[in-house]
């Protein structure tokens, strides 16, 4: 009898145990988007097709716009998609791609503000399987693909606007931000008094309804239906109503661990993190609350044919170190073509970052802000370890005498190094607190040069110069 009773305990604790759903503290649900520090952002959908281009005309801004700004009617936008057929997707070399670079996350627009889905969604027929030639869910292939390769998946989620499912938000633009139409002055007539809407056909519902018929199933299929969901990355907040809010924020609950931003509604749904664009804080800007910065590698987010602006590897590398060193994440984009590829200069950027974080990782991952905040010459990152702290010099000036100088140095130094070659470098402490790294003549990295320099004991989180 006695051994019944035990065994039956045994099982009740065994099958709590299992069943039992540990609450995760917001420290523990942050960790590894803290320590990931780089993600991939990807924007894609039927607007890549136009890549930039209607009708002859050039619209301006960028590419995933082009509907609003080129007012281009909602019957015309959805026969375009007809043609959308990116036979070149290829998700594991996608995902690849990002891992290759140095990338923990990728966050994808799952639907943008043209509304078009790029999953099999049962709330609209405006989506990839129904309205494309395509025909396939081209989100189920990406997170198998993330799960091959260990990279966390995020939805991007375009709550309020939608320019083609009736009832959702638009934020109104001039005719002239797209391109010269002739019949500006009308258009524009109509867009103020129908609160940026220019087809009637985006006015056949209202937005409470928008919400429930499609938001909310979406953003539920979006939950359920693709394994761990990391992050839901929301954004355009305009129009957004606090029922709205609260019903969309409710669905987190099918993915405990999620983190989201704070673009849901301002200010009272506040997320997880702030959502820096296209810039990079200053330091007086950072409060301690979490943030990304998200950025193009060229101008625009969406493809768009004759954007030729890139930015170089190595002002993205020092970007992320920077972002770093302020105790942010990097968030970069990538606009695929419509037949499903990376641009060439996308790949090549991609590649020349991966290289870098090859070597120098360990001074981005898992790091905290410098101490010191910024330097003239360079920025810093810092680990705490067991029995003391790493400091990470990252330097993008390297000194014409070898002399780097850094202020105010409290702690006694174990070791230091280049960590590009291993070379090991002298310091000296002088009595006024000042470290002297003697550093070979030449950079051994023109773009970004790692010195590690490992201390005893922790080094503060703010040190005055
Ligand atoms: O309007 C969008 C834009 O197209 C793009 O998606 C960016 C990415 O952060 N967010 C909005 C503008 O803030």
């Amino acid at each position: 009898m006695k051994r019944t009773i035990f065994t039956l305990i045994l099982v009740i604790l065994l099958v709590q145990g299992i069943f039992a759903q540990k609450t995760l503290t917001n420290d523990e649900r942050m960790a590894w988007w803290r320590d990931a520090r780089f993600g991939m952002f990807i924007h894609w959908g039927v607007y890549s097709l136009p890549a930039g281009t209607w009708d002859g005309h050039q619209i301006g801004n960028i590419g995933e716009w082009i509907m609003n700004r080129g007012k281009i009617p909602v019957a015309d936008y959805r026969a375009m998609a007809k043609n959308f057929n990116p036979v070149k997707y290829d998700p594991d070399s996608w995902v690849k791609m990002a891992k290759d670079a140095g990338m923990k996350y990728i966050v994808i627009t799952s639907k943008h503000h043209d509304g078009f889905a790029l999953f099999d969604t049962k709330a609209s027929d405006w989506n990839i399987v129904d309205a494309t030639a395509y025909g396939k869910d081209l989100l189920k292939p990406l997170a198998e693909a993330c799960r091959k390769y260990g990279i966390k998946l995020g939805f991007y989620y375009s709550q309020a606007q939608d320019w083609v499912n009736p009832g959702g938000t638009v934020i109104r633009r001039l005719t002239k931000e797209g391109w010269a139409n002739p019949d500006s002055v009308i258009i524009d007539a109509y867009t103020k008094e129908h609160n940026g809407h220019w087809d009637p056909a985006q006015e056949r519902r209202t937005f409470d309804k928008y919400i429930n018929d499609v938001a909310v199933p979406q953003v539920k299929e979006l939950l359920t239906n693709y394994g761990d969901i990391a992050v839901l990355w929301w954004d355009t907040p305009s129009g957004m109503t606090d029922d709205a809010a609260t019903k969309l924020q409710s669905l987190l609950a099918l993915q405990p661990g999620i983190i989201t931003n704070d673009r849901l509604k301002r200010p009272n749904f506040p997320g997880d993190h702030k959502t820096p664009e296209q810039r990079i804080p200053n330091l007086a800007d950072l409060d301690g609350t979490d943030w990304e910065t998200c950025m193009t590698m060229n101008g625009t987010w969406g493809y768009k044919s004759y954007d030729h602006n890139w930015k170089s590897s190595q002002t993205l590398i020092r970007n992320l170190i920077d972002i770093a060193s302020k105790g942010g994440n990097f968030l970069l984009n990538v606009g695929p073509t419509a037949e499903g590829e990376f641009p060439t200069e996308s790949v090549e950027i991609l590649a020349k970052m991966g290289e870098w974080m090859k070597v120098n990782g360990e001074a981005v991952y898992g790091t905290k802000a410098s101490p010191w905040g910024l330097f003239p010459w360079g920025r810093c990152t810092r680990k705490e370890t067991k029995n003391g702290t790493t400091l990470y010099f990252s330097v993008f000036e390297w000194p014409s005498d070898g002399k780097l100088i850094i202020p105010s140095f409290k702690n006694s130094v174990v070791s230091a190094k280049i960590i590009t070659n291993g070379t090991k470098v002298k310091t000296s402490l002088s009595k006024d607190g000042n470290l002297t790294v003697t550093l070979p003549a030449t950079a051994p990295d023109q773009v970004a040069t790692v010195v590690r320099i490992d201390v005893k004991g922790k080094v503060p989180d703010k040190i005055s110069k």
